[in-house]
Order: structure tokens, then C-alpha cells, then sequence
């Protein structure tokens, strides 16, 4: 199956490890990707005009509607929600109608929210390289969704959330994120992100830590 990553902002590895465990079960992925230059989420210009100009938007939107991949696969910020919800809504408008799941920050800590605003066929709460392909196994008729751990879906106009699966206590099992996924659009040589361990022991209030540590259980 066909699954693409649509994404604002920075590189983000939760997009690549997810596409490494699809790939490793013999699926293609690919990336619809929008840097978000000079706008909100370009931490270092805010500059309108030049957003305008620097939008890859319609890129996007033209990239989906030619390669009709059957999954979308949202990764939400709070602040990129917003894009990612248009970008939906325009390739639906085009007569897209493949199967949607959206993922990240934003829907670990309003699943609720974040499955009623994008009519997903489900929400991923915290990590997902453990339980996504028993999801897409149930999106295909295989298992049931209440059998999925981390999801939330809706049953008519019932929201119903799975239990939480425990974090990954190995991180070694994970396969390595799929860095060629960015690489065309970043310059690794001047930015290379990596990550060594996932988790804080705190709970500053202002931090998601603090909602992780609360779904997470301390673990
Ligand atoms: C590393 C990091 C960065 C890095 C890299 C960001 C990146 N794009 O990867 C840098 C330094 C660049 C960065 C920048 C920013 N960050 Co930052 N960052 C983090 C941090 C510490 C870890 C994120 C991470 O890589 N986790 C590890 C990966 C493996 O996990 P993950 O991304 O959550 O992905 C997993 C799941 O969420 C899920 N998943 C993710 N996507 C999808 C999609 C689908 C379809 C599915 C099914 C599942 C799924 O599966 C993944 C694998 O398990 C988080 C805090 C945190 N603990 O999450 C803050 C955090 C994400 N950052 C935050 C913010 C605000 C920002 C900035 C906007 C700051 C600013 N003002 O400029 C920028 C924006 C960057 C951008 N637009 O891309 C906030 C977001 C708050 C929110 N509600 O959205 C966080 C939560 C910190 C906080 N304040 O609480 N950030
Ligand atoms: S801000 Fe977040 S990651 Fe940093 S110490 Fe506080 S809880 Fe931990």
C-alpha cells in the first residue's frame, strides 16, 4: 500500500520512524513536505509576503492528487493543525478519498479534538511504531479497532479511545528512522537531527512532558 507523510515545518523523526517500520512491512511511503518558510512555524523569519511566495502549498496538494496514495498520514503540530486540516480539505474537495490518520503532539494531547476537526478514520495518541501496523491491519478489515492499542475513532458520533500501550521500553527494536526521506529538501550537512532517547523524568507545566508523563504513567 501506498502511505504519504504530509508535513510543515522542520524534519521531523516521528515521521521517519514510522516510515521505516511501513517499509520494513514492504509498504512505499513517501513525503508531501512544506518547510514553511518565513511563515509562523519558520523559527527564524516571519515575514508575510515572502511566505506567500516561498508556499509550497499547492505543491503539495498537486503532489497528492497526482500520486493518490491510499493513506494520508497527518503529523500535527498545534501550530501546523490549521495547514494540514486545508490541505485535507482541498485534495477531498478534488475527489481524493483515501483513508486518513493523523499523529503527533497535537493529537496525543487532543485526540478528541484532532479526530472530530479532520473526520480521521483514527487519531494515534503517543508512539505508534508499535501498534501502527496492527492499525492499518484493522483500517483493511483484518482486526477490530477496539483490539488497537493508542488510537482513538469514532463509532457513529461516539468518540472511543483504546488503551495506552506501554512506551517502548527498547528503543533498539525500533528500525532507524528513514533520514532519505528529508534529504532532497535539507541540507544534512549543515542540519543533522538525531534523537537518543525519548522522555523527561519532569513535568514542567508549560512542556507536553507533563501530559506525556500523565499518559505514560510516569514511564
Ligand atoms: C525534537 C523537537 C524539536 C526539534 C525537531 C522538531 C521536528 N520537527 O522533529 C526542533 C528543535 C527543530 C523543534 C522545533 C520546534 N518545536 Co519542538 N519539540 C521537539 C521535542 C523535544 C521532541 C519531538 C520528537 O522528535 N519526538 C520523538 C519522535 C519519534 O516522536 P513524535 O514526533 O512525537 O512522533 C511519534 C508520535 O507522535 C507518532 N506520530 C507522529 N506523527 C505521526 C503521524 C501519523 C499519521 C501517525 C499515525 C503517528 C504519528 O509516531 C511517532 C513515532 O512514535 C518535542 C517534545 C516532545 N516530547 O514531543 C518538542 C515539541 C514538539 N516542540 C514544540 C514546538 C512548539 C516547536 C516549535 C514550534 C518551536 C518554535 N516556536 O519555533 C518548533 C517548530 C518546528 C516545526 N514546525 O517543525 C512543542 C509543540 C507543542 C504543540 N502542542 O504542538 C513540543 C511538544 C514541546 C512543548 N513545548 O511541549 N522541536
Ligand atoms: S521543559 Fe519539558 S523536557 Fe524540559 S525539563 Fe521540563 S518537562 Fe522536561
Amino acid at each position: 500500500m501506498r502511505f504519504g507523510f504530509v508535513h510543515l515545518g522542520r524534519e521531523n523523526l516521528g515521521v521517519e520512524y514510522l516510515s521505516s517500520v511501513l517499509k520494513e512491512h514492504g509498504h512505499h511511503t513517501s513525503l508531501y513536505y512544506d518547510p514553511g518558510l518565513f511563515g509562523p512555524n519558520d523559527n527564524v523569519f516571519y515575514v508575510k509576503p515572502l511566505e506567500r511566495r516561498f508556499s509550497r502549498f499547492h505543491k503539495v496538494v498537486r503532489g497528492i492528487l497526482d500520486d493518490r496514495p491510499d493513506y494520508l498520514m497527518l503529523s500535527a503540530y498545534t501550530n501546523t493543525f490549521p495547514w494540514l486540516l486545508t490541505v485535507l480539505k482541498t485534495v477531498r474537495d478534488a475527489g481524493w478519498n483515501g483513508k486518513v490518520l493523523v499523529g503527533g503532539i497535537h493529537a496525543t494531547l487532543t485526540p478528541e479534538v484532532t479526530l472530530r476537526a479532520s473526520g480521521a478514520d483514527a487519531v494515534v495518541v503517543g508512539e505508534a511504531e508499535a501498534m501502527i501496523m496492527d492499525l492499518v491491519d484493522a483500517l483493511e478489515g483484518g482486526r477490530r479497532l477496539a483490539d488497537v492499542g493508542n488510537i482513538a475513532y469514532l463509532d457513529g458520533d461516539r468518540v472511543v479511545r483504546t488503551p495506552m500501550l506501554p512506551a517502548i521500553p527498547d528503543l533498539d527494536v525500533v528500525p532507524l528512522p528513514d533520514k532519505p526521506m528529508f534529504e532532497a529538501e535539507i541540507n544534512y550537512e549543515d542540519d543533522y537531527m538525531i534523537m537518543t532517547g525519548r522522555g523527561c523524568p519532569l513535568s514542567c507545566t508549560f512542556c507536553c512532558e507533563a501530559s506525556m508523563n500523565r499518559i505514560y504513567k510516569n514511564r
